[in-house]
């Protein structure tokens, strides 16, 4: 049986422990300033979804510790591979968040995609699982250059369900690769609950059959999710092969922009989680140790807004790309004659109705003519 690994208490019930080796002030410090840039950038990319500004979007709220914590594990050299639910991590090493949020918006091309080799980090994979066998194709390939680097990759608890992960698992424990596999149980998967999507209790009880270590993480600790990473990435780099990593957490918010989870569970069950949501909880724990104030806590905040209002006029000022950037990319350099075809077919198909952002709008004017008199 796996312990629940934890550091940060609630200033009540769960009491708090000592920061392990390896965390100052200063790293923890960070470590708080990341969740506030993925919590600012979360809360104004729903905003902007319902203002028409983006298309869709998967909100991560309460999820930000499972990605800074582990973030600041790795070194700038390892690789990582994340999901639709940690859309804006790469903002943490050097992705322009305007990109991310153009992403969102539809755009493809340079708008909406990043240069994966200049941050190692692997595309946003929205297919469930899918990244998990390239992350241990990258780790297996760092082993055979010996390149002291691991690959991390994050998924949720359904996509454990899927064959792919499976398989990853398998090829990275028999190679013995340098990969971490983190996987977010945020407990459901868009409306399956955790209990109809395994038989087993925990996800970290899978790693047995593929003979791996695990170690279960409370995913509401950033500081958990940091020790339980590094440890893992440290073993990886050594030559000690792959981990499995359960952030055990629970999906506070909707699956998405287009969801509604009060149609499949108890809107009270979300309320008793979100007591431990991680960013007022390691405020509470930093100040307690005397690293955080109110001066310090309101400059962080006040610069993770002024950061994402930039990326959202930056996002703003971006062309709508052309339509034959769907083209694009598909192969590393140019596009085959092949897809000529298809290029003059799309040039043939009559352009939608340019979509406009939706806008307050003004009351409709009754006319000075209908006015009761007098009420000019
Ligand atoms: C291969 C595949 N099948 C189905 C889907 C549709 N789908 C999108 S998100 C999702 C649920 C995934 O749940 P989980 O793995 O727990 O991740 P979470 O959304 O909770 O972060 C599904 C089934 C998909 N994107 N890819
Ligand atoms: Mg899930």
């Amino acid at each position: 049986m796996n312990e629940l690994l934890r550091f940060i208490g609630d200033g009540d019930a769960i009491p708090d422990k000592p920061v392990p080796d390896g965390l100052d002030g200063k790293d923890l410090l960070e470590i708080y300033r990341w969740l506030v840039v993925l919590r600012t950038f979360d809360e104004r990319a729903v905003a902007l979804q319902r203002q028409g500004r983006l298309g869709t979007y998967a909100l991560y709220w309460g999820e930000e510790a499972t990605q800074s914590g582990p973030m600041y594990a790795c070194r700038d050299t390892d690789w990582v591979f994340p999901t639709y639910r940690q859309s804006s991590i790469g903002a943490l090493r050097g992705v322009s968040p305007a990109t991310v949020l153009a992403w969102w918006r539809g755009y493809g091309g340079t708008h909406g995609f990043y240069n994966a080799r200049e941050h190692r980090v692997a595309p946003i994979c929205v297919p469930i699982a899918t990244h998990l066998p390239h992350a241990v194709g990258l780790a297996y390939a760092a082993k055979l250059r010996r390149d002291p680097i691991a690959a991390l990759a994050w998924f949720g608890e359904g996509a454990s369900s899927e064959g792919d992960f499976h398989e990853a698992m398998n090829f990275a424990s028999v190679w013995k690769v340098p990969a971490v596999f983190f996987c977010v149980n945020n407990q459901w998967a868009i409306s399956t609950p955790f209990s109809k999507q395994t038989a087993t209790a925990t996800i970290v009880a899978k790693a047995a059959a593929y003979n791996m270590p695990a170690t279960l993480v409370d995913g509401f600790d950033p500081i958990a999710c940091w020790k339980a990473t590094k440890d893992a990435l440290e073993r990886a780099r050594g030559g000690g092969g792959p981990t499995l990593i359960e952030a055990s957490c629970y999906r506070i918010g909707a699956h998405g922009t287009a969801d509604d989870p009060k149609l499949y569970r108890d809107d009270a069950d979300a309320a008793r989680w979100r007591a431990l949501e991680p960013v007022g909880r390691t405020a509470g724990y930093l100040t307690r140790l005397g690293v955080l104030d109110d001066t310090k806590r309101s400059a962080i905040a006040e610069e993770a807004k002024r950061l994402i209002a930039d990326a959202v006029a930056e996002m703003e000022s971006m062309d709508m790309p052309g339509r034959e950037v769907l083209f694009d990319y598909v192969y590393a350099r140019g596009r085959p004659d092949s897809f000529a075809e298809g290029l003059d077919e799309l040039a043939a198909v009559r352009r939608p109705p340019e979509v406009q952002p939706l806008r307050p709008q003004a009351p409709p004017s009754t006319g000075d003519a209908d006015a009761p008199k007098g009420l000019k």
